[in-house]
C-alpha cells in the first residue's frame, strides 16, 4: 500500500514546476523616492545569458541552462530589478527527452505570443517554442535550419520577422512553420573581438541596431554595437565600442566580472535598460568564480538618433544607485523545504529529464525520496540528483537524511556539483556499519576523508560556504555538527572544472554502477545566504 501511495504521489514532471507560490508576492514600495540603490546581481547564481521582453507593464526574463531540468527557466518582474520565476521554458519531457545542454536563449513577445528561441548544442542545433502564456504551457520545438548558436528573432514594422544567430547571417523566416524565406546574408563581422556571438536586432529612430558580445565569456568578456539604416546593412561599428566591459581600468576593481550577452528593453515609463550577466570572483589569486555567470541590471542612457551609453561608463557595478520603475519587492520564501506537496517548487532541478521511479516527493511522510541507479554524478544521462543553484557565496544548507545502504556500492548524501565535478557528503557502508564521510571529486582526481561511524537512525547533514573553503560537518543528535572535512571552493570552480555552468547544491544517491536496492529519504533540504 505504502509503495502505491509512494507511487501516486511521485512528483510528475509537471508538478515540479508548480511553485509553492505565495498568494501576493509583490509588495510595493509605496516610499519610492525616484532615485534607489538596488544590487547587482539582481537574480544571483548562475542564471547566465539573460535575454528580456517587454509586455505593457510586465517584464519577462529567461536564461540558459544547459544540462539541468526543467530547462530555460522564465521570470516575470514589474519593477525590472525585482524578479520572480514563473516556470521553464522547457518543462515536459516530451519537448527535449533527452541529451539538453541549452545554451543562450532570447525571447520574445509578438502579437499576443511569447517566442523563446535557444541553441540545444548536444543534438539537432537551433529551434524555438512559443506560447500564450509565460507560465506555460510551451509548444514542443520548432527546429530551424540555422548555424551556430545564440539565435535571436527580430519582428520588423512591416510584418516580416527574422532569425540571426552567432554567425551573423540573417534570413526571414515564417514563425508558422519555422521555414527560412529567401537567402542568408552575413550581415556584420562584429567588431574584431574574438568570438562573436549573442547578437539582438533593435529598431529606433529609424536605425537598425546590431548588437553582440565580443572576447569570450571569460574576463574579455564585451558587448559591442553597429547600426544601418536596412536590416540588411551595411552596419556600421559604433566607434565608442565596446559599450560595456570590465577588460579596461574601470571595470579592473570590480568584484563583478566577465560582463557581457546583453539584451536591451525600453520600460513602459521610456527608460532604457541592458540585462547581462558577469561573475562574482572569489577572493584570491588568480581569480575564480563558483556561482556562474549571474544575471545583471544597468541603465542605459539612449538619446534620440545617438548611440546607447551603458551606466555611464560601461561598467556593472554591485550597487546601483539610479532611478529605476517603482519597486516592487518580492515576499520572502522560507528557506527550509519539507516536501509536504509533491511540488519541489520552481528552483530544483535534476540532471536531464529524470525517471520518475528514481526521484519522486512522498507526501504522506513529508519526505523527497532517492533511489540510486548505476549512475553516478558526472555520468553521462540522469543520475539521481535534485538540487538547485548556488545563489550566494557564503550560504550554509542541511537536510536531514534516512538511508540504510544494503551494500558498499550504495550511498546517498548531499553534494555540490559543477560540470561533472563533485564535492559529496556521503552516508554508506563499511564493514556492514553505517559511515559518513566526504568525498571529493575533480576530473579523474579522487579524494576521500576520513570516515566516521553512524548510530542506527538519520543523520543530518550540513554544508557550509565561506567564499574560499566550502565545509563539511554531521550529527545525530540534531545540534553539535562535527567537521568532517574542510575543501578548498577553487576546485569547484568554473576556472578548474570548466564550461559555462555554476555549482548546483543538492541530494543525490547512486548505486555506484549496480541498480541501488534502499531509497535514500530526505525529510527536509534547507539552503540560507548571506551574501
Ligand atoms: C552563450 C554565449 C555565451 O551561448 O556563452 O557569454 C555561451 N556568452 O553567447 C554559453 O552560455
Amino acid at each position: 500500500m505504502r509503495i502505491l501511495a509512494v507511487l501516486i504521489s511521485f512528483f510528475s514532471i509537471n508538478s515540479i514546476i508548480a511553485q509553492t507560490v505565495n498568494p501576493n508576492p509583490w509588495v510595493m514600495d509605496t516610499d519610492t523616492t525616484k532615485t534607489v540603490t538596488y544590487k547587482n546581481p539582481i537574480i544571483p547564481g548562475f542564471y547566465s545569458d539573460p535575454s528580456v521582453c517587454r509586455v505593457g507593464d510586465d517584464y519577462y526574463l529567461v536564461t540558459s541552462s544547459f544540462e539541468y531540468f526543467p530547462g530555460v527557466p522564465i521570470f516575470h518582474s514589474r519593477d525590472l530589478v525585482n524578479w520572480k520565476q514563473v516556470g521553464h521554458v522547457i518543462h515536459r519531457k516530451e519537448q527535449i527527452p533527452k541529451d539538453l545542454n541549452i545554451f543562450a536563449a532570447t525571447i520574445r513577445h509578438h502579437k499576443g505570443t511569447f517566442y523563446m528561441i535557444t541553441t540545444n548544442v548536444s543534438t539537432k542545433g537551433n529551434f524555438y517554442m512559443t506560447a500564450k502564456n509565460p507560465e506555460g504551457p510551451w509548444s514542443n520545438p520548432i527546429w530551424i535550419d540555422v548555424a551556430e548558436i545564440d539565435p535571436d528573432l527580430f519582428f520588423d514594422d512591416d510584418g516580416r520577422s527574422y532569425v540571426i544567430s552567432s554567425t551573423f547571417e540573417l534570413t526571414e523566416i515564417d514563425l508558422s512553420t519555422g521555414k527560412l524565406i529567401g537567402e542568408k546574408r552575413k550581415v556584420w563581422n562584429g567588431n574584431g573581438g574574438r568570438y562573436p556571438e549573442a547578437p539582438h536586432i533593435y529598431k529606433k529612430d529609424g536605425f537598425y541596431y546590431l548588437m553582440a558580445a565580443e572576447g569570450g565569456t571569460e574576463e574579455a568578456h564585451s558587448v559591442t554595437i553597429s547600426r544601418s539604416n536596412s536590416i540588411w546593412g551595411p552596419y556600421i561599428n559604433n566607434p565608442s565600442n565596446p559599450i560595456a566591459t570590465h577588460v579596461n581600468v574601470a571595470g579592473m576593481g570590480k568584484h563583478i566580472q566577465g560582463i557581457g550577452h546583453a539584451d536591451i528593453v525600453q520600460a513602459h515609463d521610456s527608460s532604457w535598460w541592458m540585462v547581462l550577466h558577469g561573475y562574482r570572483s572569489v577572493a584570491g589569486y588568480p581569480p575564480h568564480h563558483t556561482l556562474g555567470r549571474e544575471t545583471c541590471l544597468v541603465p542605459v542612457n539612449w538619446p534620440e538618433g545617438g548611440w546607447p551609453v551603458v551606466n555611464g561608463n560601461g561598467t556593472v557595478p554591485e550597487e546601483i544607485r539610479h532611478s529605476t520603475l517603482p519597486l516592487q519587492k518580492l515576499a520572502i520564501t522560507p528557506t527550509r523545504d519539507e516536501f509536504q506537496n509533491t511540488s519541489l517548487g520552481l528552483k530544483y532541478n535534476t540532471i536531464q529529464p529524470y525517471d520518475e521511479k528514481h526521484i519522486y516527493v512522498d507526501p504522506s511522510e513529508s519526505q523527497l525520496v532517492l533511489k540510486g541507479t548505476s549512475l553516478k554524478i558526472g555520468d553521462k544521462g540522469s543520475p539521481t540528483f535534485v538540487g538547485q543553484r548556488l545563489r550566494d557565496i557564503s550560504f550554509t544548507s542541511s537536510t536531514l537524511i534516512e538511508f540504510n545502504p544494503s551494500g558498499e556500492n550504495e550511498v546517498a548524501g548531499m553534494t555540490l556539483t559543477n560540470n561533472g565535478s563533485h564535492f559529496d557528503l556521503v552516508v554508506s557502508k563499511r564493514d556492514n556499519t553505517r559511515v559518513v564521510y566526504v568525498q571529493l571529486q575533480f576530473g579523474q582526481t579522487v579524494y576521500r576523508s576520513k570516515e566516521f561511524i553512524l548510530k542506527p537512525g538519520p543523520v543530518n547533514l550540513k554544508i557550509e560556504g565561506t567564499g574560499p573553503e566550502f565545509i563539511f560537518s554531521y550529527t545525530q543528535n540534531g545540534e553539535n555538527f562535527s567537521i568532517i572535512e574542510k575543501a578548498d571552493a577553487r576546485f569547484l570552480s568554473t576556472e578548474t572544472v570548466g564550461w559555462f555552468t555554476g555549482v548546483y547544491i543538492g541530494l543525490y544517491a547512486t548505486g555506484n554502477g549496480k541498480s541501488s536496492k534502499e531509497l535514500a529519504r530526505y525529510n527536509y533540504f534547507e539552503y540560507e545566504g548571506r551574501q
